[in-house]
């Protein structure tokens, strides 16, 4: 009788242990998974100090810039008379400066030793816009953050289908006819690189254009003169990266940069034929001949 009531205890405060212990473990892996879930939730905001200097420079063209084609827009007769002289638009140089490179900031660190990745910043709530607008897209490059909300317009006498082709974020794809409403979209991870995301049109082929998507605001679109201003960048030193669409999935160049408080740092980029060889071999020729050519 006594030893069926012990082990009765006993099961009772094993189970009640148990069930204590459950809820504990609950609690914890809850509170883990929240913070995996969302880690922007565990980034704390970044104050600003009043000493945020920028990032700017211009992106330059080595070389002669590959030509862009003439596009043969004859399967909609809506594009033709909108756009009769429509190019491709991969490579906009002029006078040597590239428009279109999206310039952002990888990676730094912040003058008081903390990571820019640490931080969280707010989304912006007014929308990226992309215009389908002479059947190619306007702008040919936008930046978002990540969440903020990209508006989608036609303005094309015809029907468009865009669509998002990302690897880190799903695939979308709707069709927009002629004076259909603007459509909403928004990209929930960042995706930069190898390449932002690329956006085609299913019923216009040569339709493209490219969206980088980050958590924060450090990015910037070179304008037709190759210049770009990153504004509001904390004192630190910081890896920078110039991508542009041309090559199989882009082209990166990367740069440190120094950002002074309250001061300016110089990013210079250029992308198309490398500079002159290593300039080591070409100081090793004269070495060699001199010597061969005057003894004998
Ligand atoms: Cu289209």
């Amino acid at each position: 009788m006594l030893s069926k009531n012990a082990r009765l205890w006993l099961g009772l405060i094993a189970m009640i242990s148990l069930l204590s212990l459950a809820s504990s473990c609950s609690k914890g892996g809850g509170d883990e998974a929240n913070d995996n879930s969302g880690p922007s939730e565990a980034q704390k905001p970044l104050p600003k100090k009043g000493n945020e200097g920028t990032i700017s420079g211009v992106v330059s063209y080595n070389g002669a810039a590959p030509e862009n084609k003439k596009i043969d827009t004859s399967a909609d007769p809506a594009c033709t008379s909108k756009s009769p002289d429509l190019k491709t638009e991969e490579w906009m140089v002029k006078d040597g400066k590239v428009a279109n490179t999206f310039v952002y900031i990888k990676d730094g660190t912040l003058a008081d030793g903390s990571k820019i990745g640490a931080y969280s910043f707010p989304t912006p709530s007014s929308p990226a816009t992309l215009d389908q607008n002479g059947c190619h897209y306007q702008p040919h490059v936008i930046g978002v953050m990540v969440k903020q909300p990209i508006t989608i317009k036609n303005s094309d006498p015809t029907t468009h289908n865009i669509h998002f082709t990302p690897k880190n974020n799903p695939d979308w794809n709707q069709s927009q006819p002629n004076g259909a409403a603007a459509l909403n979209h928004t990209l929930n991870a960042p995706e930069v690189s190898p390449s932002l995301v690329q956006v085609k049109c299913n019923q216009h082929p040569w339709m493209k254009s490219y969206v980088g998507v980050l958590k924060h605001p450090f990015f910037a679109i070179t304008a037709e003169d190759g210049s770009f201003t990153i504004k509001d960048v904390p004192p630190g030193k910081y890896t920078v990266v110039a991508w542009h669409e041309g090559g199989a999935t882009g082209t990166e160049k990367t740069m440190e940069v120094t950002v002074p408080a309250s001061g300016a740092g110089k990013a210079d980029f250029s992308f198309g034929a490398t500079a002159m060889g290593q300039p080591g071999s070409f100081q090793m020729l004269p070495a060699i001949e001199i010597p061969v050519g005057h003894n004998h």
